[in-house]
């Protein structure tokens, strides 16, 4: 068969598949090069360096002055030679270990709020009882919080096109990377009673894939953590439903008490969590806070 003369091809057409080849390859690799290849994720936030030293400086000057000598120019140069110039799909916790040095802060024993798919609940609590600490709350994450960035090899420019989105393209992207860092040294550091806000209009109120459930939760010390409080708060109109005692609350529970860490539930409606909120003296309140 191989000896036939249709599947022989000629050493002309040969050598014109081999080029057409070398073409293609080259006409992909200078898309790439020029950034004309399309990641599937947002791009990097526009003027990102400027947001990130103004940021740095509201913070140690306003927010939390107790951390005035902390040098916002270092921690804006570290944070830029965590990404820049290197390959967007492989960047390591070793890359931001420069910057997680220079932003370590200690927070109070029984002030750390964590939360998942309750971001903005978790920030209008943590406005108003400014004692407490959600990871956006701190330095490091008050200054990237809803930022995007990233950067590639062969180019000292940032990518304000498009980043590496992380389920499409690539999970070890810089913001994927830097929140899983992040998380991981927040709750790492969480000491007394540590606080979760969870929603209880969803369905999967406790998600163990979530960075909560996947992270941080794994990630407390039962010699420092006494106990962890989950307050279960249902969406303004969603149906309410008794979230202490659904199933994926049980796995909460199951997951801490395995890790000896005792756990409380309590469930609210948001209009009594935010007027709590704004009215600290309220009885559940107190309960929920002390
Ligand atoms: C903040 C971002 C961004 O306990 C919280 C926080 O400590 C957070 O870091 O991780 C927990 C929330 O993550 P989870 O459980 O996956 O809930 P979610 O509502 O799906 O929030 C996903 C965002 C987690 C990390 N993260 N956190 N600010 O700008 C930001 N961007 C990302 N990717």
């Amino acid at each position: 068969m191989a000896d036939e003369p249709c599947c022989r091809i000629s050493k002309k057409v040969q050598i014109c598949l081999a080029f057409g080849l070398l073409v293609a390859v080259a006409v992909v690799g200078v898309l790439m090069w020029l950034h004309l290849y399309k990641w599937n994720g947002q791009g990097t936030t526009e003027h990102f360096a400027d947001i990130i030293l103004g940021r740095c400086s509201n913070y140690t000057r306003i927010v939390q002055p107790a951390l005035r000598n902390v040098d916002c120019q270092k921690i804006q140069e570290a944070f830029k030679d965590a990404f820049i110039s290197k390959n967007p799909c492989n960047i390591t916790e070793e890359d931001y270990r420069p910057l997680m040095k220079l932003t370590t802060q200690t927070i109070p024993c029984s002030k750390t709020i964590l939360w998942s798919k309750t971001k903005e609940m978790a920030h209008q609590y943590t406005r108003v009882h400014r004692d407490m600490f959600t990871l956006e709350d701190t330095l490091l994450g008050y200054m990237a919080d809803g930022l995007m960035w990233c950067g590639d090899s062969g180019t000292s420019e940032m990518n304000y096109r498009s980043c590496p989105h992380w389920k499409k393209d690539c999970p070890n992207n810089p913001v994927s990377v830097f929140w899983k860092m992040a998380s991981h040294r927040f709750a790492d550091a969480a000491c007394g009673v540590v606080y979760v806000i969870l929603n209880g209009s969803l369905s999967n109120t406790f998600d163990e894939n979530s960075t909560f459930g996947s992270v941080e939760i794994i990630n407390l010390h039962p010699e420092k953590v006494q106990a962890l409080h989950a307050w279960v708060i249902h969406d303004v109109g969603g149906v309410p439903s008794d979230s202490c005692m659904t199933s994926s609350i049980n796995k909460l529970k199951s997951i801490t008490s395995q890790r000896k860490i005792a756990f409380r539930c309590q469930h609210y409606r948001p209009a009594p969590f935010i007027k709590d909120v704004t009215n600290p003296e309220c009885s559940p309140c107190s309960s929920m806070i002390r």
